[in-house]
């Protein structure tokens, strides 16, 4: 699938891209029957909530079931990033964020990139960030926030937090975003199950706790050109996967095929 000059041009813009009704139902239905087995599994890569112990964020999908395998190789999802970010992408990594109802905590405002540099040593911020929502994604349930245009700061100073939560991320200080806040504007990211969205490594973004009684789950897809990998090590293979294979997309109904 291939994007089009205004959706391109839309990216470039605001540094990020929705795209309503990427997926079926029935494909949504097939990734969240693979994501309720993840969530049951007692595993290293999902990470739980510091209060309540609920699954925050399930990672290394792709090499836990063969669901989540196709998935990073859907042509839905490749050939766009290929198409903004160069042919030779490898999966960096793959990851379901639940934030669950009532009990799913914030991501404070972070840019992608900080973690990728300072954590793994990636040079450049031309990672992508692939997302399909799982559920409905309402303004109440703990949609993201983008700050639209943000990227155009560039990669900003941040600060490394291990406490707020239990994921540990390198975070925007505050005068920093109330600066973003005054030239661009705050939108959040919502859509209906089956919405995909599309940002860049420098885009400053967030999400609120889910207070309501719904869950809230995203699929997310990060691919960074072979040529900008990681020069360090020191994290989990789950959280950067260490092969540089460059994905290939495959058949566009690979999802709903029962085999590779
Ligand atoms: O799932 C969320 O609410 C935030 C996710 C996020 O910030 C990210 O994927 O970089």
């Amino acid at each position: 699938m291939k994007l089009s000059q205004e959706q391109l041009a839309e990216f470039d813009r605001n540094g990020f891209l929705v795209i309503p009704d990427l997926f079926s139902a029935e494909e949504v239905t097939e990734i969240r029957r693979a994501m309720e087995k993840a969530f049951a599994e007692d595993h290293p890569a999902n990470v739980r909530e510091k209060k309540s112990g609920v699954v925050r964020t399930a990672m290394g999908l792709h090499l836990r079931d063969e669901t989540f395998a196709k998935l990073v190789r859907h042509p839905r999802l490749v050939e766009p990033a290929q198409q903004i970010a160069g042919e030779n992408l490898y999966v960096q990594q793959v990851k379901i964020n639940v934030k669950a109802a009532f009990e799913g905590e914030q991501w404070q405002w972070h840019q992608d990139f900080s973690t990728h540099h300072h954590d793994d040593g990636v040079p450049e911020p031309l990672a992508l960030n692939l997302h399909i929502f799982l559920d409905d994604v309402t303004d109440f349930n703990g949609p993201l926030y983008f700050f639209k245009g943000s990227q155009e700061f560039g990669s900003v100073a941040t600060l490394h937090d291990t406490e707020t939560t239990s994921y540990a991320l390198w975070v925007v200080e505050q005068d920093k975003v109330r600066e973003i806040s005054e030239s661009c504007e705050l939108v959040a990211a919502t859509g209906k199950a089956g919405t995909a969205l599309i940002f860049g490594d420098c885009l400053v973004h967030g999400s609120p706790p889910n207070m309501s009684p719904w869950n809230r789950a995203i699929f997310s897809l990060i691919l960074n050109p072979v040529a900008n990998a990681y020069a360090k090590e020191q994290r989990q293979d789950h959280h950067h996967h260490r092969d540089l294979t460059p994905v290939r997309p495959l058949a566009d109904d690979c999802l709903l095929e029962p085999a590779l």
